[in-house]
């Protein structure tokens, strides 16, 4: 009997992460969460909640044990089924950290010296510029390899890291034979770079303290007054132009990603009304975009026991998994069996 199931049943593998270092933002929805939904019932998905790659910036213990239940919850709420998807917490595997140990040895400080994050992260936190901040995208390659991965679904700022893992895979291939499947970034046509409300010419982040954010438990009434408060341009017409009018053409992106319409709809239906009527209703779509998720959320926030099975569960799933690839690495580089 084959151990293995035939390539044409065979599903490919997804894996993708978020850090619990804030609240989810809209812009980690349209980003990153809401294509993990619509790719999960192709794939075997694995979705993780990266606590690890959180605290390499600093993070008051209560809440980052909190925001991880609550991130589950969300991930739940958005339409991941946990018995379709593998739902985890990334400390609770502790193959992640050994593999990422492993991979920062065939990793070049050179290459880590020129990742955005690293340097964006680096300005933000002169104070605690630590060597997580900067080994960190070994980390995300050992998340993405230990388990196989075909695809990552991520938001453009991601790109050049998945990029890394492809180069250290083929290295390390290069050198041991077949051992990690090549990974694909997976990065959505729209949402893939949602910019803050108050300053469109920088990413919505969820650790910014900035008031550009739209978070997905979010009240209505809040949302639509980030979206009133919305940033736009002394002009008066909606048009998509990144470089010209940035804050108007992020309104367009979030309310093309909302509603499925086009730039050309969207310029059509706002020709001649001026920003005020566009704000409001683009601030709308997101409040009927987001309520479902927020209820649902709210509602399972109030079930640890039955998170707790979900993550629990998730973790010996994930654990199995990332075993057998830890194995076969331990094994290739020549460290003896225990
Ligand atoms: P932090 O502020 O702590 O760096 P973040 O808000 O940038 O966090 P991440 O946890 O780094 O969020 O990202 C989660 C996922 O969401 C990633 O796939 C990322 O590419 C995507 N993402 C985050 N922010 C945006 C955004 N503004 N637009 C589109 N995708 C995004
Ligand atoms: N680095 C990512 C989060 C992340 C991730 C991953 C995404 C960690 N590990 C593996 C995809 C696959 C970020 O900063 N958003």
């Amino acid at each position: 009997m084959p151990d293995t199931i035939s390539p044409a049943e065979e599903k490919q593998t997804i894996f993708s992460g978020v850090k619990p270092s804030g609240d989810l933002t809209l812009g980690s929805y349209l980003g990153a969460l809401r294509n993990w939904v619509d790719l999960s019932e192709q794939y075997d998905c694995l979705y993780c909640i990266v606590d690890l790659h959180a605290i390499t910036v600093r993070q008051p213990p209560a809440e980052i044990r909190s925001r991880c239940l609550s991130q589950l919850a969300q991930y739940i709420a958005c339409g991941l089924d946990p018995v379709k998807n593998t739902l985890f917490i990334q400390s609770h595997v502790p193959a992640h950290a050994e593999l990422s140990w492993v991979l920062s040895c065939y990793t070049m400080y050179g290459e880590l010296s020129r990742m955005t994050q690293f340097k964006d992260k680096a300005t933000k936190n002169a104070e605690n510029i630590n060597a997580g901040l900067f080994t960190y995208p070994t980390l995300m390659a050992a998340d993405i390899l230990l388990y196989q991965t075909n695809l990552v679904p991520v938001g453009e700022d991601q790109k050049q890291h998945v990029e890394l893992t492809r180069d250290i895979a083929n290295r390390f291939n290069g050198i041991y034979g077949d051992v990690f499947t090549m990974p694909e970034p997976f990065i959505p046509e729209v949402g893939a770079r949602i910019m803050s409300l108050t300053e469109p010419r920088q990413k919505m982040s969820k650790s910014d303290t900035d008031t550009g954010c739209v978070y997905l438990l979010d009240r209505p009434e809040d949302i639509l007054r980030a979206f009133k408060r919305a940033v736009t341009d002394s002009d008066s017409a909606v048009r998509f132009d990144l470089q010209e009018k940035p804050g108007v053409s992020n309104l367009m992106g979030i309310y093309a990603a909302a509603t499925g319409k086009s730039y050309a709809d969207i310029e059509a239906e706002f020709a001649g009304q001026g920003y005020g009527a566009f704000k409001s209703t683009v601030g709308e779509a997101v409040v009927e975009l987001l309520r479902p998720i927020r209820e649902e959320a709210e509602r399972l926030l109030k079930d640890k026991a039955y998170l707790t099975q979900i993550y629990t569960e998730g973790a010996n799933r994930a654990t199995f998994l990332a075993n057998k690839t830890l194995r076969k690495v331990y094994k290739k580089i020549g460290f003896v069996a225990k």
